[in-house]
């Protein structure tokens, strides 16, 4: 099959192509003169009923060329390149496109395998050209045939399919060479023309295989050439060989044609293209109005086969559902038959039907509206089966004394919402009484029994809330009971006791641990907290602030008593201020606090002081035997740098200097300072000194206010002063 649409394509191809036209000879046979000699008689309408014109310029200039060579009398250069040569051949109303190879004669003689040995294998026609003038060699006569028959071997090794034969015709050039003899009894006989018997090879090689054949005998100069000016050119039988070619070439693309409809029939696109082709080619040609025909009849054909073919597709797909759907009807009715009892079954039935048989109503079956009547009745009958069933079960369990109230109370519910439309017999009626009945007093018994639970669980160690959710759960489960008063006293009374006690708890701690605030304040929250709405929640909410103003001023208090006691230990003060800030952010303190801490973190920097020197109060002793008093002047040194001294006040124990060091004093916590006191009285002489000890970190504290040594007093007046700490009540 596949092979079978390969070898038409390559058919369709050779049909539609420009037909290629091989010109076989060997060297100097006289090819190009005769293809030259060819187009000019053809072309000048010298050839009746025959036209050859050139398809192409390249043709036209190749051949004009050698037309005026031959015109003036020249024999034509041996030919050296391969020439693509293309024509049109108008014959009637004919017009073939010829494609023609000009070569050189060496490259096809024996033993030579040369690329236009391709070309003359793919060839549509063949003019085998024997060379008239080497009849009387007969080695020569014999080796050219020879290279004939090479050529007939290779045409049938590759012919591209059975029964298409390559038309080839013996074309014999230089016919005006043949001696008389040959030439004078070339008279037509049943063997053919005489000079036909000196190549019985190549005539036996054509009339075995080559159906249609021809033998020409052409001269296409009528004479040898004189090569002395311009002889007259008197060609011989050309028209011959043109004429058998249109002929065979026709005869080839019919029997193409033909062999297309037969090999491949089926494939419409391919043979409209072949016919099309042929139809282009030889329009005229009757063959082409019936291969035409034979393709409409054809494309009817296949038509009406077509349509008979859906008919019958279709009618069998008819004729199935039909039989499908009869069927299933069929079946589903015997088993409506078969489960009267039971039409629920039967109407799941007859939908599973519905969905599995959509087209039942085209060819089979009931009505739509008698189905749905069907379906309604069966699912009436259903219902009523379903609800007789249910309310004889019903029955059956509130019969039973030993089934439970509550559950056949709640089936009674269930079925009296499920068949709300039914009406229910009187008999329901009492059903419902006796189930009432039965419930409530089981109900009863129950809150009995809870309520004996409780009783007993509320001895004397009870376990509270575990029993105030029992009671909780009483009140909830058996609100109409009537023992629900006297569970919710209960309840009521021990929640009083649980509020007393988790209160209880709380004092008993407050008293047991004073400082213990945190915990304190945890249990009163704890019994807030349980008791959102209880009865001592003013108590619980008074013991709270009171806790919180007791935690506050014991956090203040370490903080001022450290203060007191040792002003300089800055690093304690600072801790004891921000664990007091910590617990206590909005604590009545918390300003000291801050304070505190920006006064400490003042001092631990280098700062500037303005200091004056105010007073003085001095011993007697210091001054000389014979004085009238001594001349004084104060000097300090701070962090190792000297101030003053200040002015000396004469004759004088208690002097007012009144004197502001000029530079502002610079002083970090653990600084220390020194006051010197000197006399000038005769000579300059320390008479005091005062030196702040080497571990006290606020030595600046001697320079604000009075500042002692022994008897001698000194006073200062200074801008750093240590912070005043609230007193705590
Ligand atoms: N007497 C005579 N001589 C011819 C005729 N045709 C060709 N010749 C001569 O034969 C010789 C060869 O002709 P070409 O046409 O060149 O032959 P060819 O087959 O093309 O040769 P290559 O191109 O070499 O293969 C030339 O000298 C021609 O003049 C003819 O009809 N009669
Ligand atoms: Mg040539």
């Amino acid at each position: 099959m596949w092979r079978t649409s390969v070898a038409a394509a390559l058919v369709l191809e050779r049909l539609c192509r420009p037909q290629r036209i091989g010109v076989f000879g060997h060297r100097g046979v006289g090819k190009t003169t005769l293809l030259t000699m060819l187009y000019r008689e053809a072309v000048g309408g010298r050839l009746a009923q025959l036209r050859l014109a050139a398809a192409d310029a390249r043709t036209a200039e190749y051949l004009s060329d050698k037309i005026l060579q031959l015109e003036t009398g020249r024999a034509l250069p041996g030919t050296l390149a391969e020439t693509d040569l293309r024509f049109h051949l108008y014959h009637g109303g004919s017009r073939i496109e010829l494609l023609v190879r000009d070569y050189q004669g060496e490259h096809v003689e024996l033993g030579r395998e040369e690329p236009i040995r391709d070309f003359l294998r793919d060839c549509d026609a063949v003019w085998l050209c024997l060379d008239g003038g080497g009849l009387s060699r007969p080695a020569d006569c014999l080796r050219r045939q020879q290279e004939v028959e090479q050529i007939v071997e290779d045409y049938l090794a590759t012919e591209p399919s059975r029964g298409l034969h390559r038309p080839m015709a013996l074309v014999l050039t230089k016919a005006d060479l043949l001696n008389q003899e040959l030439r004078t009894s070339s008279q037509e006989s049943d063997e053919g023309p005489k000079w036909l018997e000196q190549l019985g090879m190549t005539r036996h090689a054509l009339r075995s295989h080559c159906p249609s054949n021809g033998f020409f005998a052409v001269s296409a100069l009528g004479a040898p050439p004189l090569g002395d000016g311009a002889p007259a050119l008197a060609p011989m039988k050309l028209r011959d060989p043109l004429e058998w070619l249109v002929g065979a070439l026709e005869a080839q693309d019919e029997a193409r044609v033909e062999w297309l409809w037969h090999n491949a029939g089926r494939q419409g696109r391919l043979l409209e293209k072949a016919v099309a082709c042929f139809g282009r080619r030889y329009p005229d040609a009757a063959a082409a109005k019936r291969f035409r025909q034979r393709l409409v009849d054809e494309k009817r054909g296949r038509r009406r086969r077509r349509v008979l073919f859906g008919a019958g597709i279709a009618a069998g797909l008819l004729a199935t559902l039909w039989g499908y759907d009869l069927y299933g009807y069929q079946r589903v009715s015997r088993f409506g038959a078969e489960h009267e009892d039971d039409p629920a079954i039967v109407a799941e039935n007859w939908r599973s039907y519905q969905s599995w048989h959509p087209t039942r109503h085209v060819f089979w079956g009931d009505t739509e509206r008698h189905e749905g009547d069907r379906l309604r009745d069966l699912d009436a009958l259903a219902r009523d089966r379903e609800r007789n069933h249910q309310l004889a079960a019903l029955r059956q369990r509130a019969a039973d004394v030993d089934a439970d109230p509550e559950e056949v109370w709640q089936q009674f519910h269930a079925f009296h919402a499920a068949f709300a439309e039914a009406e229910l017999p009187d008999e329901m009626a009492s059903l419902h009484d006796r189930v009432e009945v039965r419930r409530e007093r089981q109900i009863a018994e129950r809150a009995r029994r809870a309520y004996d639970e409780l009783r007993a669980a509320d001895g004397q160690m009870p376990d509270l809330p575990a029993l105030i959710e029992s009671a909780d759960r009483f009140l909830r489960d058996y609100p109409t009971s009537d023992l629900a008063e006297e569970v919710r006293r209960r309840r009521d009374a021990c929640l009083a006791r649980l509020e007393d006690r988790d209160l209880e708890q709380a004092r008993a701690y407050s008293a047991r641990q004073p400082l213990n605030f945190q915990t304190r304040r945890e249990l009163y929250q704890r019994y807030l907290d349980r008791h959102p709405d209880g009865t001592l929640r003013k108590e619980a909410e008074e013991a709270l602030r009171v806790i919180e103003a007791d935690w506050d001023k014991n956090d203040f208090r370490a903080v001022r008593d450290h203060f007191v006691a040792r002003p300089g230990d800055l690093g304690e003060l600072n801790n004891r201020a921000q664990h007091y800030l910590g617990v206590h952010p909005h604590g009545k303190f918390a300003h000291a606090a801050q304070e505190l801490l920006r006064w400490s973190e003042k001092a631990a920097s280098p700062s500037e002081y303005k200091v004056v020197l105010k007073s003085g109060a001095f011993d007697r002793k210091i001054a000389f035997w014979l004085s009238r008093g001594p001349d004084l002047s104060v000097e300090i040194e701070v962090a190792g740098v000297r101030y003053g001294p200040s002015q000396v006040i004469k004759n004088q124990y208690s002097p007012e200097w009144d004197y502001e060091f000029p530079r502002p004093v610079k002083w970090k916590r653990g600084d220390p300072v020194r006051i010197r006191v000197y006399d000038h009285d005769y000579w300059k002489r320390k008479v005091v000194e005062i030196a702040s000890d080497d571990d006290d970190p606020l030595a600046m504290r001697l320079l604000s206010g009075e500042t002692w040594s022994g008897a001698n007093l000194v006073t200062f007046e200074s801008n750093f002063a240590l912070p005043v700490l609230p007193t705590i009540e």
